[in-house]
């Protein structure tokens, strides 16, 4: 492979050509390096000649000057110093939580109807497209952990509006371990690793966490939610997002209504199994941001529906008594529909990871006329977090010039000077008002030019460190979650339970988790009970609950296959070249895999795993080992598996039932299809040998 070296050495000009420019090369002024510096996205890196940090050109960037080959290197010598300085600052810190992201740039189209709730004109006005970028992340994990593991995924999306930026910082599950943002970074410190040794690393299954979340039961509806599949997602693609907290949203004439955000993904909502995600964890730790950018240079955008559930806005701020302040209760979308307003297309990956994925800030203050806040205490302690963690990991108060921050609306904000100035602001009387700066300088804008006001809410309460009698019940919504899944998300649940407690060493902490889990559900306490080796606690399980169908993910409906990998064994014949080519047509990405690399083949023998892999199609008869382990992985972890010609041997070879569910003989495409589209062979997973007990 060529390196990035050869192709500067491939460029270079002859040495005899002169080191300074000649007056044809120099810049005209227009375009005078000062300029070019201070334009948006450019930087420094223009000319054709390799240069210092100053501008100076240099023939050699390969040896430090020193005296005689074998000399002591010279301080003198500073493209060495400068070289070395850079390096050893090029890391920022990671974010405190949600270190590991990936992102890519879309496009957001109001469908208009938002109108009747609010102003915002992104949402209001029909057609209206706005510029977006969108970080997914893990919460726990250092930067450089697995995308895979078991955990809550950041959602976080930044509008660049014609009326300034609005970002909707929410999470692929709607509720939070806590209800006051005090808590924040207690709940942090237990979930991410031990301080003594840094482990374990990206995993909730650990000690302090179960210790904290036992001893705080308004977490249990959350640890339900990250037990259930939804905390393994299959991609960024397949996951739900929630804005989590109520937002107050004001219309034209001033109306105003309380509002929860929901994205919902094109392609439904779907997930790795749990053996599936500790592999992929070591087969490729990248695995979901490898499938943002590849499926983005596919042309296979991830697309997903901005939906909002309308509540009235009572003076006690709840619905069907459920308080809206709460960030740890829903509202089922039985009671309040999900209305879609929006549509968002993911279509651009980011050129340079640090310059835009890693340095975009986020921040839930970032409103925009028409959306408000409202008075949850989670959501209230958050608009202090995230301004202050962006002094510390960018490094200054200038962070909003930076290209990916920068509003896509006119900035004129009196802000002056700072670490990492990068404007030039001209002028004497940045303050207001002034008589100085005459037509020149920012005036206020009140509401008839697009001004924020804040709405006139009265304020008043007695100083008090409490909550509302209203956030006392922390098991109902536990139950109602739990009993909405279907027996088989419910069975992963316990499961999930039973692992993450298994890997406790304080077997208190287990007993003191088994009762609040007793004050759920009965059966499910029985089955992590009886996972753990310990007996049944008495508890109070919640009594009678409306389930939520919205809830389960596992259904009937067969959703777009969009960006879907199929694993093909064997050399493609006439037959499944054909089928290769309809699937294609679906969106599905179709992978060969032969004995040994060449033309067309993506995967050999000896690197594909099953964890790459929707469904499989077998196409060959093969005795080889890896080949026999990615068929059984597969088939148990529920893909469909196509089955051509000599391809039925070879998996009798690897012991695979061939009369199982979901064993496809010679498929037609929209068979291959139908079955991606449930996602898994559910029929197929309880008929699996059950765990020895
Ligand atoms: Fe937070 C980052 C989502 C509560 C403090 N948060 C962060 C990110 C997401 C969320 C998606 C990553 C943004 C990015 O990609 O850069 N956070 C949430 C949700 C919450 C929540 C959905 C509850 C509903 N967060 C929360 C609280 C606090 C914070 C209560 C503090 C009081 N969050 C932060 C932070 C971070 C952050 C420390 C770290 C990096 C950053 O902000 O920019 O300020």
């Amino acid at each position: 492979m060529q390196t990035a070296r050869h192709r500067t050495s491939q460029r270079r000009k002859p040495d005899m050509e002169p080191t300074v420019p000649s007056p044809a090369e120099k810049q005209p002024a227009e375009t005078s390096p000062v300029k070019e510096s201070l334009a948006p996205d450019r930087g420094l890196q223009t000319g054709d000649y390799l240069t210092t940090g100053q501008g100076v050109r240099l023939p050699d960037t390969d040896h430090s000057l020193k005296a005689g080959p074998r000399g002591p290197a010279l301080i003198e010598d500073f493209h060495l110093r400068e070289k070395i300085t850079h390096f050893d600052h090029e890391r920022i810190p990671e974010r405190v939580v949600h270190a590991r992201g990936s992102g890519a740039y879309g496009t957001f189209t109001a469908y208009g109807n938002a109108a009747s709730v609010t102003k915002a004109g992104f949402l209001a006005e029909k057609g209206r497209e706005t510029d977006v970028f969108v970080r997914f992340s893990t919460v726990l994990g250092s930067r450089g952990s697995a995308d895979t593991v078991r955990d809550v995924r950041g959602f976080a999306v930044k509008f660049y509006t014609a009326e300034g930026n609005f970002d909707l910082v929410g999470n692929n599950m709607p509720v939070f371990f806590i209800q006051d943002a005090i808590k924040f970074p207690d709940i942090i410190h237990a979930a991410k690793w031990h301080p003594d040794r840094e482990i374990p690393q990206a995993q909730t299954a650990h000690d302090t966490f179960w210790d904290f979340v036992s001893l705080h039961t308004e977490a249990t509806h959350h640890v339900f939610w990250a037990m259930s599949d939804r905390g393994i997602p299959r991609s960024f693609r397949t996951m739900e997002g929630f804005g989590v907290h109520t937002f107050r949203l004001v219309d034209a004439a001033g109306k105003t209504s309380l509002v929860k955000f929901h994205w919902k993904p094109a392609a439904g909502v779907h997930s790795q199994v749990w053996e599936e995600t500790q592999l992929t964890a070591g087969v490729d730790p990248d695995f979901h941001r490898r499938d943002l950018a590849d499926s983005i240079d596919a042309g296979l955008f991830y697309e997903y529906e901005l939906g909002i559930q309308v509540m009235p806005d009572d003076a006690d701020e709840s619905f069907e008594g459920i308080d809206l302040l709460d960030p740890t209760k829903i509202v089922p979308e039985e009671l309040a529909p999900v209305q879609p307003i929006g549509k968002l297309v993911l279509n651009r990956n980011p050129d340079n990871f640090h310059a835009e994925t890693e340095q975009i800030a986020f921040h839930i203050g970032n409103l925009v006329p028409g959306i408000e806040v409202t008075n949850d205490p989670l959501l209230q302690g958050r608009l202090f977090s995230y301004l202050d963690t962006q002094l510390s990991r960018l490094g200054g108060p200038n962070f909003n010039q930076l290209p990916i921050n920068r509003p896509h609306a006119p900035v004129n904000d009196n802000q002056r000077d700072g670490m990492h100035q990068s404007v030039v602001h001209r002028g004497i009387a940045h303050y207001l008002p002034n008589s100085l700066a005459g037509s020149e300088g920012p005036v206020p804008a009140g509401p008839e030019n697009g001004g924020y006001v804040h709405l006139p809410e009265p304020v008043r309460g007695d100083k008090v460190r409490a909550n509302p009698v209203s956030f006392a019940d922390h098991h109902t919504q536990a139950a109602l979650f739990y009993r909405s899944l279907s027996p088989l998300e419910q069975d992963h649940v316990a499961e999930a339970f039973t692992f993450e407690l298994s890997k406790c060493y304080e077997q208190a902490i287990r007993v003191r988790m088994l009762g609040v889990l007793a004050n759920v559900d009965a059966e499910l306490t029985a089955k992590v009970a009886a996972g753990l080796g310990l007996p049944v606690p008495e508890g109070k399980p919640v009594a009678d609950v409306t389930p939520s169908p919205a809830l389960t993910q596992i259904t009937e409906r067969a959703w777009p296959v969009t960006g879907r990998v199929v694993g093909v064994i064997g050399t493609p014949d006439k037959q499944t070249a054909a089928l290769q080519k309809a699937l294609k047509a679906h969106g599905v990405v179709v992978r060969v895999i032969a004995p040994v690399g060449g033309e067309g083949v993506e995967r050999t023998f000896q690197t594909a795993r099953s964890v790459e892999f929707d469904a499989i199609m077998v196409a060959a008869a093969t005795t080889d080992m890896q080949m026999t382990v990615l068929l059984q992985e597969a088939f148990r972890h529920g893909k469909a598996i196509a089955v051509h010609g000599e391809g039925e041997q070879t998996l009798i070879n690897a012991g695979i039932d061939v009369k199982a569910p979901g064993i496809l003989f010679d498929p037609d495409p929209e068979t291959i299809v139908a079955a991606l589209g449930r996602h898994r062979v559910w029929e197929r997973m309880p008929l699996l040998k059950p765990r020895a007990s």
